[in-house]
């Protein structure tokens, strides 16, 4: 299942949800970013050093 790091009121996080629903890609996503957990962690820099929302993780792949 692919996995999606990002708040969804953030504009960059929603052109992901809108590219899975148009292509009917199932997804579970968590709300992290400004507001909801913090992307300046050891665990999400991790993920992505920017700090940035979103993250989507497929299976041992990161972007
Ligand atoms: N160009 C970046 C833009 C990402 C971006 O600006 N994300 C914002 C939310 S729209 C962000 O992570 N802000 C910090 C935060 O919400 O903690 C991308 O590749 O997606």
């Amino acid at each position: 299942m692919l996995r999606i790091l990002g708040k969804a009121s953030s504009i960059n996080v929603r052109k992901v949800l809108w590219t899975c629903a148009e292509l009917q890609i199932p997804f579970e996503r968590e709300d992290w970013g400004s507001g909801f957990k913090p992307t300046d962690t050891a665990e999400f820099l991790a993920l992505n050093p920017c700090a940035m929302v979103p993250v989507i993780q497929d299976g041992n792949f990161t972007l």
